[in-house]
């Protein structure tokens, strides 16, 4: 399936979703803010989907926010309502969906297009490519959830050094960071990204989604409530036939299939 702003396909468990607006290196237009978030849900609604991919057509990611029909939107919009209206639902869709989200980072993902990479279960990052908060440069903050991952995963120094000074990272040292899960040479992306879905896609991918569910979610908690919290989830992972399976397998020393139920 295309539209006007991505391609949506689906092979071997794995959906893939490819930002397609590719004259301004993959900007997020309204349109295109729409229509991710609705690849993202057919992609959860889709029991044969068991993993998902989100790359960019061409040489970039995403540049962000299209600032063209920023400055015109901002007449009649207000900058907070756009972005709850739009970034806060697309990230909200990926939150949700309890499927591994692999962020295959083509090139440079850079404004609300870095908030969306980081807001992917995993990044494997084309050597080329490379990250950056743009904000400043057109005198905003960093938004589309960025000032919750990105100090999380390398850091408040670093990430706030990357707000003021809008400097280009390199995806060695975003990897060095731990920002993204790995760097491979521009070439191997595509195909590395797609077997990084079909191994999670035969996986036990019930299990795989209850854990980005108590991952998450201890980010927010306790320790004693995260305990309480992983122990009733487990509960549910123990009652799937994915852990009958696993088990099963183990004492007969065969390889499991699962099914993700
Ligand atoms: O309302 C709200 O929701 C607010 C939310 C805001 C969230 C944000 O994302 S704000 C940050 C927006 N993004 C930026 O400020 C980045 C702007 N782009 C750049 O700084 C550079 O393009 C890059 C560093 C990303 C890449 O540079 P380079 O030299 O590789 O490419 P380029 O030549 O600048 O761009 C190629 C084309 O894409 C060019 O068009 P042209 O000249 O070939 O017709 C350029 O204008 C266009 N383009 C790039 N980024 C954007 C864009 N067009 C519209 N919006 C963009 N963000």
């Amino acid at each position: 399936m295309s539209t006007d702003t991505i391609r949506f396909e689906v092979d071997n468990g794995v959906a893939t979703i490819t930002l397609n607006r590719v004259a301004t290196l993959n900007a997020f237009n309204d349109l295109m803010i729409q229509e991710t978030i609705d690849a993202f849900k057919q992609a959860g609604r889709d029991d044969s989907v068991r993993a998902v991919i989100l790359t960019g057509a061409g040489r970039g990611f995403s540049s962000g926010q299209d600032l063209a029909e920023f400055r015109d939107h901002k007449k009649d919009v207000s900058v907070s309502g756009h972005l709850r209206g739009g970034y806060h639902k697309l990230i909200q869709q990926m939150l949700k969906i309890e499927k591994p989200i692999i962020g295959a980072i083509n090139g440079v993902a850079a404004g609300a297009g870095l908030g969306i990479a980081l807001a992917c279960d995993l990044r494997i990052a084309a050597q080329s490519a490379v990250f950056m908060l743009a904000f400043s440069k057109i005198g905003l903050i960093p938004d589309a959830g960025i000032n919750w991952l990105l100090p999380r995963m390398i850091g408040y120094p670093r990430a706030y050094q990357m707000a003021i000074t809008a400097d280009k990272v390199k995806a060695q040292s975003a990897l060095a960071w731990g920002m993204i899960n790995e760097v491979v040479a521009d070439e191997a992306l595509a195909e590395t990204a797609q077997s990084w879905g079909r191994r999670f896609a035969s996986g036990p991918t019930l299990a795989f989604g209850l854990t980005k569910r108590a991952m998450l979610r201890a980010f927010e908690q306790d320790f004693e409530t995260a305990l309480e919290y992983e122990a009733n989830i487990q509960e549910i992972a123990a009652r799937s036939h994915d852990n009958v399976e696993g088990i099963a397998a183990f004492l007969e020393k065969r390889p499991p299939t699962f099914t993700g139920r």
